[in-house]
Formats: structure tokens, sequence, C-alpha cells
């Protein structure tokens, strides 16, 4: 299996404004978000997504909602996209009874089964084999899901992800891996962790079907794990993914980014900014102005108000501390 080039798509003014409204309130509530950790209201660690919304929601946007995604720590737009509400997101941050996970998980560990949001792992890379076995069920039951696992560029560095993929490509699993390259794994570039600077060539190794794209634009990530998600439903087997894409903020609350060259940022924000691509693609499609304002208002108030519920709901109960760890509790 070698590499392979998306087909153009044709996306409608509807569809845009809906990925542009997710891009628009998963970048608010993680502002919001790093404001809260600022006032330790939240606590732990606090890997924020700003500046890779394109990748989840176009992502989400070619799947199913029966489809499973798995995610690593910095899961907080991935969920956002896969359909969790901004009360629920921000109360888990907030550690709340009301939280997606009743406050026990925290940022890294959000899961919810109605919305086949199946988490949330700290442990780099050791999530990737759970994508596999995802889709392994998926191929079992017969029942037409593929599985979405997303990881890290660091993560692909990891033997976990190794056996993942020669398993998944072996057994032809409907199966997408999309290694979001953000150019550095904490304060590691990429260029000092790895020989290979695109994680997509690791599929050639196990003959699986693999490409790189440029994951600013919504509509180019939507166009690409398309392709793949088609390739993987038809039963052709798993697809491995490189979306080059750039995080703004540090690796986590706690990393000031000191690593990056200077002007780094301010290019990539110049540039390749997900929401100010889209804002021109809506331009070009008649949206005006007091329109685009119209949703950022919107998204703000939403935002807003899952900040001061999660601020306003119960800690959860200590005699629960062990509920939810054995399904026979
Ligand atoms: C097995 C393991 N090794 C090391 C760590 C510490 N660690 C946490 S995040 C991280 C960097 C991972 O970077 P990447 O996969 O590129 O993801 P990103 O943070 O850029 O989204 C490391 C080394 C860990 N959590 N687990
Ligand atoms: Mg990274």
């Amino acid at each position: 299996m070698g590499e392979a080039v998306a087909p153009e798509v044709v996306v409608s003014r509807e569809d845009l404004l809906v990925w542009y409204e997710q891009m628009a309130l998963i970048r608010r509530v993680e502002e919001l978000a790093a404001k809260a950790y600022t006032l330790r209201k939240i606590l732990g660690f606090c890997h924020l997504y700003i500046g890779q919304e394109a990748v989840a929601v176009g992502a989400v946007a070619a799947l199913e909602p029966k489809d499973q995604l798995i995610t690593a720590y910095r899961l907080h737009g991935h969920a956002l996209a896969k359909g969790i509400s901004p009360r629920a997101v921000m109360a888990e941050l907030f550690g709340k009874e009301t939280g997606a996970t009743h406050g026990i998980g925290g940022s890294m560990h959000m899961a919810s089964k109605e919305h086949e949001f199946w988490g949330g792992y700290g442990i780099v890379g050791g999530h990737v084999p759970l994508g596999a076995g995802a889709a392994f069920a998926n191929k079992y039951s017969g029942d037409g899901r593929v599985s979405i696992t997303f990881l890290g560029d660091g993560a692909a560095q990891q033997g976990a992800f190794y056996e993942a993929i020669c398993m998944a490509q072996l057994w032809k699993l409907p199966a997408i891996f999309v290694v979001e390259n953000n150019y550095y794994a904490m304060g590691t570039s990429l260029e000092r962790q790895s020989f290979l600077t695109d994680m997509s060539k690791r599929g050639a190794g196990v003959g699986m079907m693999h490409w790189q794209f440029e994951a600013f634009d919504v509509v180019d990530v939507y166009r690409n794990i398309k392709h793949a998600v088609d390739h993987a439903r038809s039963g052709q087997g798993p697809v491995l993914l490189e979306a080059v894409t750039y995080r703004y903020r540090g690796h986590s609350m706690s990393d000031p980014a000191k690593y990056r060259a200077e002007g780094e940022l301010d290019t990539h924000k110049k540039e390749h900014d997900g929401l100010k691509i889209v804002e021109n693609r809506l331009r070009d499609l008649g949206v005006s102005d007091d329109e685009i304002k119209a949703i950022k208002d919107r998204v703000a108030e939403v935002a807003k108000d899952a900040y001061d519920f999660a601020e306003s709901s119960p800690e959860p109960d200590a005699t629960k501390l062990y509920d939810y760890i054995y399904a026979e509790p």
C-alpha cells in the first residue's frame, strides 16, 4: 500500500458555518480553561489545543456518530468536536460532579460512551493499541464502524504505536491513525527526536496506506480524513495519516515554550491560523463580517455559560471515590 492523494471536495456554506462555530468554540473554551487554570480553579495537568482546532473538527466531520474516537491527553478539542457539551468538558476540567467523567478523570481522562469518545490517556503512545482494538471489534461484529485514533509526533516514536499499526495492517482493521504533528513533543522539536520527520512514512514499514497533509485548513482536513475513512470503511484496511499542525501554547499550562525559534509562533498565527482561514473561506462565500461576529459572540456566551456552570457545580462526593473503577464496585 502506498501513498494516496485525497480527491477534491465541495463543502457547503452550511457545513463551513458549523465547522467554524465548532472551531471558534474550542478556542474560546480553551482560553477560558487557561484563565481558570491561572486562577487555580483547574488543578493538575492541562494541555491546550489552541492552534490545532481544524484537525479535530475536520476529522470528526468526516466520521459518523457511531465511529469511535480515541486520543491522548490533549483532548478537550476532540471531546467538544465529538459532541460532548462544553458544560461537561469544563466541569470535568474543574473536577466537578457534573463533568463528563463525574470530575474524577479531569483534563486528561475524559470519556463518553454515548459519544463514542473513548478517552483520554496520559501514557504517551499507550492508547494507540486501543484504537486498533476498537477497530478489531468493529470488524468482528461487522457493524460498519471505523475507529479513529489521534496521537502526537512524539507518540509516533513509541513501541506501542508501532505494534498497533503492525497488527492493524495484518488484520486489515477499519482504523484510521492520525499523527498530529504539532512540531514538538514537550520541548523537543521533531527534528531532534526523529530521523524521519514525516510520521506517515512509518506506515510504509508495515505496508499500510499512508500520507501526510497540511492540516491548517479545516476543508483540507475533512477532505483527507474522509478519503481515509472511505478506504477503511470499505474493508480495504487501515490508514496512517500525518496532519501537519501547530500548537500556540506551551506543552501544558506550566510550559512557557521558550524553545521556539524567535518569530516562529507569530508566523504561524499570521499564515496558518485555522480560524482566519475559515473566515476567509466564509467571506468568499458571501458571509458578512456581521454574521461572523454573531457566531463569535454566540460562542463566547456558550463558553462563559460552561465556565459558570462548572464553577457553580458541586464537587464529587467523597464516598464515590472508588466508583467507576470496576464494572462491579
Ligand atoms: C510513556 C511516556 N513517556 C513520557 C511521558 C511524558 N510526556 C508527556 S507528554 C510528552 C510529549 C508527547 O508529545 P507528542 O506525542 O508530540 O504530543 P503533543 O503533546 O505534542 O500533543 C511526554 C514525553 C509520558 N506521559 N508517557
Ligand atoms: Mg507533538
